[in-house]
């Protein structure tokens, strides 16, 4: 296994928007970032992933892009960003971008021009068909609901977008859009960003005979016709011969398809393709039949046992990507701890998992002061495309509403993107105006200040559990093995290398346990917990993490 600085990197993830507002419009911005930057140094943190900074009118927050080169108004100036660049670097961190090239906004000059004529230079930029009988050309549905197809009157045709109508996908059949896009990614790499993480980026290549899908199960119908087209790798490789492999930069891809049988492939370092993926299959172990929006209980069993699973398939030949929350999904601390009596110790044991496991680990901002989930009890005040889309389903569907609202509280990507907490000032100091977004109105108690100078806090524990992992690069290289599988309250598992072996242990309840096992106590001594209460070195506390170190 090759050493190199991204896999040993600690990455925090900021969601612009929703970040620390400088200028007082309630929108977080780059100069807000910078402003901060002292804050995430002292984190321990290596390298920021921002999510996308560049023009757009804002459809779906950034991720619809209309100008590649420009800085979005709201958040600042290209200098601003040069200066936020600057500052990163100074202080020894790493910037990397977030680069959506699946699809562009509607708005984006290449598509205001392609959708004006067939004969049009940038037509063939994009993906058309006539319709079938002045229906849709096939029966797929967009992620956020209706047809993905949409009509384009002056053409007399029908335009492909995976996602809302005003993100039209481009058409990487084309060489010219390819060239485009790794022209794009030279301009930042020669900025000096570190870096890309690639949005849906298993959706490029698509299946050019479009068939209809045959079920309306969306796992199996992502998986069957949309993820993972014919020419991925083929789109993947040229892109790292033509630009990623000269630079030393990190590249992340992201999507939905991507899977135990299909992932090594993009990570797989002799296919220099990309270095690592985020999967979804530990993100989506709460969906039922109906998709994310139909909540059920979370599977510790199952959970483990897709950890198991990455970590053996890319052990060898590749390199995984620990992360438990990002914007599109809920707090982790409400998802996967118990956000109302034990949310300090089942955030600090979510921070001992995150930061034990082979893998580059994210962090996702808030995370580290243990942010939970927002309910709001009216629809308006959702902002999601996503939200509200499952809402207006819902309606169609004639479903419980008050179901629907209740997915929504517990599954909600605006949980992730209320404004994050500074102080328990107005607004938590997010803005000295309006936020975009209502504040999650647990600021008063949960935020940055008061548990900056607290040894006890969650933050204080993210910085300690952060150096811990700095100073044990068994936790980072060493192997791993789970040894409880069938234990359905625990999460246990030993890291180790030549010298050094760790007994990592979790209980994910909320009752106190006795950790059932033949291993002898007396082999091991306790390095770390999440709980400083001492007790026998096999009983957990709820929520209690133990880190054992072998003699
Ligand atoms: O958000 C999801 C589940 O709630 C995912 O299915 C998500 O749509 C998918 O992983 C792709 O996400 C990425 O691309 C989207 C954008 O809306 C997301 O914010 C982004 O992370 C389209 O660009
Ligand atoms: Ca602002």
């Amino acid at each position: 296994m090759q050493k190199t600085w991204w896999k040993e990197s600690v990455v925090y993830q900021i969601y612009p928007r929703s970040f620390n507002d400088s200028n007082g419009d309630g929108i977080g911005d780059i100069n807000g970032i910078i402003n901060k930057l002292d804050y995430i140094k002292s984190l321990g943190i290596d390298v920021i992933w921002l999510c996308p900074v560049y023009e757009s009118p804002n459809d779906d927050n950034g991720y619809d892009i209309s100008n590649y080169r420009a800085i979005m108004k709201e958040f600042g100036t290209m200098t601003e960003f040069d200066t936020l660049l600057m500052e990163i670097h100074k202080r020894g961190l790493k910037l990397v971008m977030d680069l959506v090239a699946n699809h562009t906004s509607d708005e984006h000059y290449w598509f205001q021009e392609a959708r004006k004529s067939k004969e049009n230079p940038y037509h063939d930029y994009y993906i058309w068909k006539s319709g079938k009988n002045g229906n849709p050309p096939n029966n797929w549905k967009a992620f956020f609901g209706g047809s993905v197809w949409q009509y384009n009157s002056n053409t007399d045709e029908y335009y492909m977008h995976f996602f809302s109508k005003k993100q039209p996908d481009l058409n990487w059949e084309n060489p010219k859009v390819r060239q485009e896009i790794y022209d794009i990614i030279k301009f930042w790499f020669e900025k000096g960003v570190d870096g890309f993480r690639m949005d849906v980026i298993s959706l490029i290549s698509k299946q050019l005979d479009f068939p209809d899908a045959d079920t309306d199960n969306y796992v199996e119908v992502i998986n069957k016709y949309y993820a993972n087209g014919p020419k991925i790798h083929k789109y993947l490789k040229e892109m790292n011969a033509t630009v990623l492999s000269k630079y030393d930069i990190m590249t992340v891809g992201e999507g939905p398809g991507i899977n135990l049988e299909n992932g090594l492939q993009y990570v797989d370092a002799s296919e220099n393709e990309l270095n690592m993926i985020f999967h979804f299959d530990h993100m989506f172990i709460d969906a039922g039949p109906g998709g994310k929006y139909d909540t059920i209980p979370i599977d510790l069993m199952k959970f483990k046992n897709i950890f198991n699973q990455w970590d053996k398939k890319l052990k060898n030949k590749g390199w995984g990507s620990i992360f438990l929350g990002n914007h599109d999904f809920s707090r982790i601390v409400s998802r996967f701890g118990n956000d109302s009596i034990y949310r300090t110790e089942s955030a600090k044991l979510l921070a001992t998992l995150l930061l034990s496991l082979r893998g580059t680990v994210y962090i996702y901002q808030g995370e580290e002061i243990g942010m939970t989930n927002v309910a709001f009890s009216s629809i308006e005040d959702y902002n999601d495309i996503e939200t509200l889309n499952a809402y207006n389903e819902g309606k169609k569907q004639g479903k419980n509403m008050d179901d629907v609202m209740k997915n929504i509280h517990m599954q909600s990507r605006d949980n992730a993107r209320t404004p994050m907490h500074w102080d328990s000032g107005s607004n938590a100091s997010f803005t000295s105006g309006k936020p975009w977004i209502k504040m999650n109105p647990n600021y008063t108690k949960i935020n940055v200040e008061n548990q900056l100078n607290y040894e006890g806090s969650i933050l204080s524990y993210y910085k300690r559990m952060i150096q811990f992992r700095k100073e044990n690069p068994v936790l980072v290289y060493g192997d791993y093995e789970c040894i409880d599988l069938l234990n359905q309250y625990t999460y246990a598992y030993r890291r180790w290398d030549e010298s050094t072996e760790f007994l990592i242990i979790h209980n994910f309840s909320d009752n106190k346990l006795l950790w059932e096992t033949s291993i002898k106590t007396e082999n091991y001594t306790l390095v770390k917990s999440n709980i400083d209460k001492s007790n026998q070195l096999f009983e957990l506390l709820p929520w209690q993490s133990k880190i054992l170190k072998k003699q």
